[in-house]
């Protein structure tokens, strides 16, 4: 992608460990990379198309003068946090910090954290089978829409499904979300598992009655393998109420590990049902 450069912006401030970093201050140096498409601004020759790097660097100097951390790695996360929220065209950030002064009595250079931050895109499945199962699913999309980091992109409509698995329970309505986040996957998780807690989910039979499910289905196109999460979501190409509300919001969305796309999946599905009968 397109990127802009902003190379050794001086800024003196307060952020640092040690107390007298707080009380006499420093300089500090940023070097940020913002990616962005700029070919509408190429054609156009129009500043709104693209991203004011005067204005970006007027914003992380009013940044790092209005906030005192004590690591760099909390300066560097709030700055990519601050751009991230702000400028709409920003996808990705790279900053790197620098502080050549780093007070650690050794003749070093510069001392510094770099770090990549940016918005990817993910799918969440939402389900419930108990109480006010449209209102709980309600929920869960204003508290996505409510949640630093996330924007809510669609929403399918809910679908009346059938319990899969564990047969003895009521109907589930079922639903699909696009997520624009620039929440790593686990935290993610953790925020999906807060909001399910609100929506006062008790875990109790293992794919048993529950008033909210919230799961990922795919972030980007990641294939993740962990005690705690699995992505693309297990079993989601045998599961009418995942391919279904996926289908009809993200049917090109290709699926990494299979490598086809979600209409393929739905149609397979579709496939296999009437063959079975
Ligand atoms: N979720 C389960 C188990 N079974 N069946 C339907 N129809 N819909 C669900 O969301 C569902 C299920 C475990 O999460
Ligand atoms: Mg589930
Ligand atoms: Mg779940």
């Amino acid at each position: 992608m397109d990127q802009i450069h902003i190379k050794n912006l001086e800024v003196y401030a307060y952020h640092g460990v040690f107390p007298e970093e707080n009380v006499l201050g420093q300089r500090f140096v940023i070097t940020a990379t913002l990616f962005v498409d700029t070919w509408e601004a190429g054609q156009t020759d129009e500043l709104s198309k693209s991203i004011h790097y005067g204005e970006v660097s007027k914003r992380m100097k009013h940044y790092m003068e209005t906030h005192t951390h004590k690591l760099l790695e909390r300066v560097a996360e709030g700055l990519a946090e601050d751009l991230l929220e702000t400028y709409p065209l920003l996808e990705k950030v790279c900053l790197e910090l620098k502080k050549p002064w780093a007070p650690v009595g050794l003749p070093l250079e510069t001392v510094s954290v770099e770090i990549e931050r940016g918005w990817h895109t993910a799918y969440i499945a939402l389900g419930s089978n108990l109480g006010d199962k449209e209102g709980y699913l309600q929920l869960a999309v204003q508290e996505l829409k409510n949640t630093k980091g996330c924007r809510v992109e669609q929403v399918s409509s809910f679908l009346r499904t059938a319990p899969y698995g564990y047969l003895e329970q009521d109907d589930f309505l079922n639903g699909c979300l696009r997520l624009r986040t620039w929440l790593p996957p686990l935290i993610l998780l953790d925020r999906l598992h807060e909001i399910e807690q609100k929506a006062n989910r008790v875990r109790e039979i293992h794919w048993g009655p529950r008033t909210l499910d919230l799961d990922i289905i795919f972030y980007d196109n990641e294939i993740i393998d962990l005690p705690q999460l699995t992505v693309p979501h297990r079993d989601m190409q045998r599961r009418d109420f995942v391919l279904y509300p996926l289908e009809e919001i993200a049917p090109w969305a290709r699926h990494p590990v299979f490598g086809k796309t979600v209409a393929e999946l739905a149609e397979e599905y579709r496939a296999a049902q009437k063959t079975e009968r």
